[in-house]
């Protein structure tokens, strides 16, 4: 169960996709009407997305890649060396608990809010920058891992709410192997062909921030 204009929802059907496993995907309305069917299954955070297996549901997106990747073995999505992985489970609560969050506030509030956010988001993107530069072979590896689904968000969906805030955060003349990193990732063809429309997601995103801006006082 997923929703279109969803990074966490995409990284599922990527891999899912690399995995070679059919699966029945199920559109959630998540912003007019909310399923009783996802509370029941995420009555913590009752989000999607979520993944049924043998009848039982299993919620949070990077627990559900772990889970994907143990129960169908071929083309794993995590790195073989426990280093490795740790290293990846390391950069991906990075980029899920501090850089997209930060950088959603930056793009989609206004006045001192943002400005502050602003600032966190370039330093936490210069730890990025200076992460891949460095040449951790995450980032350089073959074919799409754990950690390029995880940042399929930063990839596709910041430019997407960058160009729908009318706001430049994530520029190629600042972060050239960010940027060079999200154009080989978004060029392979698993994660090409599942992309949401870039128009649409733009302007899923214009109205996401117009319904955050009516709701929050203008600081
Ligand atoms: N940490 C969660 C985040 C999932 C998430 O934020 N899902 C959003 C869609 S992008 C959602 O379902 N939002 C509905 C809501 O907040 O009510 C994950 O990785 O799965």
């Amino acid at each position: 169960m997923g929703l279109w204009a969803s990074p966490y929802s995409l990284r599922i059907k990527v891999a899912l996709k690399i995995k070679g496993v059919d699966y029945e995907y199920v559109e959630e309305d998540m912003i007019r009407n909310k399923s009783q069917q996802i509370v029941n299954y995420n009555p913590v955070h009752k989000k999607v997305p979520v993944l049924i297996h043998t009848g039982k549901p299993i919620v949070e997106s990077v627990v559900i890649l772990e889970y994907i990747d143990e129960t169908w073995k071929g083309n794993p999505l995590l790195p073989q060396d426990s280093y490795d992985r740790a290293q990846a489970r390391f950069w991906a609560k990075f980029i899920d608990d501090q850089l997209t969050p930060t950088i959603r506030t930056a793009l989609m509030r206004k006045g001192e809010i943002a400005k502050r956010a602003t600032a966190e988001a370039e330093e936490l993107l210069k730890l990025l920058e200076n992460e891949i530069k460095s040449g951790n072979k995450l980032f350089h590896g073959e074919g799409v891992g754990f950690m390029d689904m995880v940042g399929i968000v930063i990839a596709y969906w910041v430019p997407a709410i960058q160009q729908a805030a009318g706001k430049q955060l994530l520029m190629r003349g600042s972060y050239p192997c960010i940027c060079s990193w999200a154009c080989r990732l978004l060029a392979c063809s698993v994660v090409r062909e599942n992309l949401p429309p870039h128009d649409k997601l733009v302007s899923f995103y214009g109205d996401r921030i117009a319904a955050v801006l009516t709701k929050t006082p203008k600081l």
